[in-house]
């Protein structure tokens, strides 16, 4: 029978996807419950043209839930999933909060889809930039092994929720006016400008959190737990695609047409590569698109064994990064 799945953080960027995913996907439902604060209950939002009432989320929030897909911060989810599982429902985690534990598979479903077979309840979704990565580095690493990786970030503002999307959109309008605006979200001014992520920042190592969470989970989704990752994560003032530049280091050379044939022919990712007529991924085309968007695809002239390539990536956070990654997970625990 068809399952019940319920959405944690209903009104969150997230989740708000998450249904969008659910319907546009056309998951099949037995029932469908939304949570969120207490701010929210007695809201509703719109599912297949139909209102559905949001609810406050409680501990007893999950009887006769079988999926529930969790959105809205890593406290709630240490402090709810235990409660969903005891009720039976399998947890599919967008939080950061389980992703590193053994017995918790870390699962981008294009890349590593087996090990959830290891689940104990709890699965989790990676960080949107290890999800985005990954879709792109593991048809490469498949077919040559990737010794080393580099990759700077340009992250757009959903991946800090929806309030800070409402930020660049309203700092973008002050800007515009001619007015100050003071940053309430974000610690930095948003409109026009950049900043290093917004993550907590390690005094002693120089790294913020979302940095090292990157690192972390990229390993353990291509299975490589000693690859070596140089990164910089930046916060740029783009609403919900975040982009990066990858710089790939393999144990051979590899050609560029090479990659291009691997990258082309590989699930989940959409070469956009046209040089002469300078178009490659950007953040607006891969705005609302389930594909993640790669191109620029060249050798690495920053390394003269000739064994590295530079490539720059492009998707949606809110999608591949966040709500469709867990509906696609969701979807290979129907298959099983
Ligand atoms: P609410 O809208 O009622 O505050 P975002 O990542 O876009 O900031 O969204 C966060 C999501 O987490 C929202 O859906 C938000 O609901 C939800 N949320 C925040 N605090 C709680 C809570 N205490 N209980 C349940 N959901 C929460
Ligand atoms: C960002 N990637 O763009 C972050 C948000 O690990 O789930 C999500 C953090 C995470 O700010």
């Amino acid at each position: 029978k068809a399952p019940v799945v319920a959405i944690v953080g209903a009104t969150g960027a997230v989740g708000v996807e998450l249904l969008r995913c659910l319907e546009s996907r056309g998951f099949p439902l037995g029932g469908l419950k939304l949570l969120a604060s207490p701010r929210s209950a007695g809201k509703t939002l719109d599912f297949k043209g139909e209102p559905v009432t949001i609810e406050a989320l409680t501990e007893e929030s999950f009887a006769g839930v079988d999926i529930a897909l969790f959105s809205a911060g890593s406290g709630i989810s240490k402090r709810y999933a235990a409660a969903a599982v005891k009720a039976g429902a399998v947890v599919v985690d967008n939080s950061s909060a389980f992703r590193m534990d053994a017995d918790v598979p870390l699962v981008v479903p294009e890349v590593n889809a087996a090990s959830l077979a290891g689940h104990r309840g709890v699965i989790a979704n990676p960080n949107c930039v290890a999800a985005i990565a990954t879709v792109a580095l593991a048809p490469l690493h498949r077919a040559y092994p990737i010794r080393r990786l580099t990759a700077a970030t340009y992250q757009a503002a959903s991946g800090a929720g929806a309030a800070a999307m409402e930020e660049l959109r309203e700092s973008t309008a002050a800007y515009l006016r001619g007015e100050s605006f003071e940053p309430k979200v974000l610690p930095h001014p948003y409109a026009f400008n950049l900043f290093s992520h917004n993550a907590d920042m390690d005094e002693e190592t120089g790294y913020n959190g979302e940095e090292t969470k990157v690192v972390a989970e990229t390993r353990r989704i291509l299975g490589t737990p000693e690859l070596p990752i140089g990164i910089t994560c930046i916060r740029v003032p783009v609403l919900r695609a975040h982009a990066m530049a990858l710089t790939v280091e393999f144990d051979e050379v590899v050609t560029v047409e090479e990659a291009r044939t691997i990258l082309g022919n590989a699930p989940g990712l959409r070469l956009v590569d046209n040089r002469a007529a300078n178009y490659f991924p950007m953040p607006s085309d891969a705005s609302g698109q389930d594909d993640v968007l790669v191109g620029r695809i060249r050798q690495d002239i920053g390394d003269p064994s000739g064994k590295s390539l530079a490539l720059f990536v492009a998707g949606d956070q809110l999608l591949k990064g966040a709500a469709l990654n867990a509906v696609q997970i969701a979807e290979l625990l129907l298959k099983r």
